[in-house]
């Protein structure tokens, strides 16, 4: 078990000016100094800090970021991109989107560096299609940096050029998958492709290219500006730094709080006011709905790497979805699934029957209307999934619902006994 640390204090870094008027202009954020301070240390010496500090992927596997950019071949004679993921559309996940909108410039500064550091000079910031406040915001941003001087040729005068175009999505979750979304990028249909290659190898237009999510590359100018010590102090052993943490659903406070890795959250409810009035915590997800859920039981669990995953889930994007004792588990799984399978792309059988398939037998189970078998066959079905679809789509699908029959078995038997949902599906106010 890793051990939480002190947890008096929230750890405002990202989310520090996020109250400020008008917090998203280039005159409220600052002046770049940590990317003036980077174009004074070589490139491999930026690596070598980001390394250091010990920063993870924010985007929900967490691979050490100053790895992944370590693995771009400098040898190769072709052009070397930096594309940012900000295709968030995991359920309950909703943190990138309201960094951007308040924060646009930490996130086109920490382009900067992670551009340099690569020495990449075309980045590319791939935002959902539906969130057009927020490819404005972040185009705004882009070119409030411009015209300061920030971008474009031979910044500040380091010799060093840098061109960042913001690209809109066309609102398919699975573009948030790292090679459909180069796909995407492309002009093509966003379907994953085969790993290996990795796109550090043969990324966008089979250039070597780092994709690294929003928080990741907006977390860099304070490791730059601060040091990798200064970052590597907070959080846990092996999850380092801090990480904005998602509440959702039937919390009194719901929002963003931005924390150490390894708090808990029993810690984060109290900060967040408790549980809505009168109720108690049920289930929840630790990094949205492709993570497994969770219970009551694992209010003491460090939200970090290794912490989570040794109570059987993931970190994932620390989307904290809370669900008290009126919410019917299976009506929630039942609503995830459907998303899975809205969202298949198509690509492999195992998810694209597979999630339909998962869709029917839960909607039996859920109104009353299957047998204690159907029970088995949902597991069966899982089985049938889980490490043989194509991408994590297909894995994250079955999740929710085996995580729901471990902890849940009797709640999916009442159903059976009653004939129908024993919730009353007014009194939770999700999912109903
Ligand atoms: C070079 C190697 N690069 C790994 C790179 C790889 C990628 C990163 C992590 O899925 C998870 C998924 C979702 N040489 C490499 C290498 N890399 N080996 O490292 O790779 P991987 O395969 O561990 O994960 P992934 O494919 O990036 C991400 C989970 O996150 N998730 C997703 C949330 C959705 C959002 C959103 O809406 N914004 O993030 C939530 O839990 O299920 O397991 O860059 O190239 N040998
Ligand atoms: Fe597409 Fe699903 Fe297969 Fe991923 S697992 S490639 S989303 S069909």
């Amino acid at each position: 078990m890793t051990t939480a640390p002190n947890q008096s204090v929230l750890t405002p870094v990202l989310t520090k000016n996020w109250g400020d008027e008008q917090s998203w202009k280039l005159s409220a954020y600052g002046d770049y100094a940590a990317a003036k301070k980077a174009f004074g240390m070589q490139p491999d010496d930026v690596i070598t800090a980001v390394k250091d500090s010990g920063l993870r992927g924010r985007g929900g596997a967490g691979f050490p970021t100053g790895m992944k950019w370590s693995f771009i071949p400098q040898d190769n004679p072709k052009p070397k991109y930096l594309v940012v993921n900000a295709d968030e559309s995991e359920p309950g996940t909703c943190k990138d989107i309201p960094l951007m909108m308040a924060n646009p410039h930490v996130l086109v500064e920490g382009v900067i560096i992670s551009s340099y550091a690569i020495r990449a000079n075309k980045a590319f910031i791939y935002i959902r299609g539906e969130v057009l406040h927020v490819i404005r915001r972040v185009q705004a941003a882009v070119a409030e940096a411009h015209a300061a001087g920030h971008l474009g040729k031979d910044i500040h005068g380091s010799g060093y050029d840098l061109d960042i175009v913001v690209h809109a999505g066309a609102g398919a979750y699975i573009c948030g998958e790292e090679t459909a979304l180069l796909e995407g990028l492309e002009g093509r249909r966003g379907q994953p492709r085969l790993r290996p290659p990795f796109p550090a190898v043969a990324g966008l237009y089979a250039s070597p290219t780092v994709i690294n999510n929003v928080e990741s590359i907006a977390s860099v100018p304070s490791i730059i500006a601060n040091g990798a010590d200064w970052f590597s102090s907070m959080g846990t052993e092996k999850s380092k730094g801090f990480g904005i943490f998602s509440l959702s659903g039937h919390v009194a406070k719901p929002g963003q709080y931005e924390a150490p890795l390894g708090i808990t959250l029993r810690k984060l409810i109290e900060l967040a006011g408790g549980m809505r009035a009168g109720h108690e915590l049920k289930f929840w997800t630790p990094g949205g709905s492709s993570t497994p859920l969770l219970t009551a039981e694992h209010l003491d669990v460090p939200l970090d790497f290794e912490g989570v995953g040794e109570a059987g889930s993931m970190l994932g994007t620390r989307a904290l979805q809370l669900f008290d004792e009126t919410t019917c588990v299976v009506r929630a799984v039942l609503r995830w699934t459907e998303f899975y399978k809205h969202e298949s792309c198509g690509k492999c059988t195992p998810c694209r029957e597979g999630t339909w398939w998962l869709t029917q037998t839960l909607s039996r189970l859920e109104q009353g209307q299957g047998s204690a078998e159907d029970l088995d066959l949902l597991v069966d079905q899982c089985d049938n999934i889980l490490g043989r679809s194509f991408c994590a789509l297909g894995d994250g699908a079955t999740s929710p619902i085996t995580s729901s029959i471990q902890y849940f078995r009797e709640e999916y038997l009442a159903h059976l006994e009653q004939g129908g949902c024993p919730f009353d599906p007014e009194a939770s106010t999700v999912f109903a």
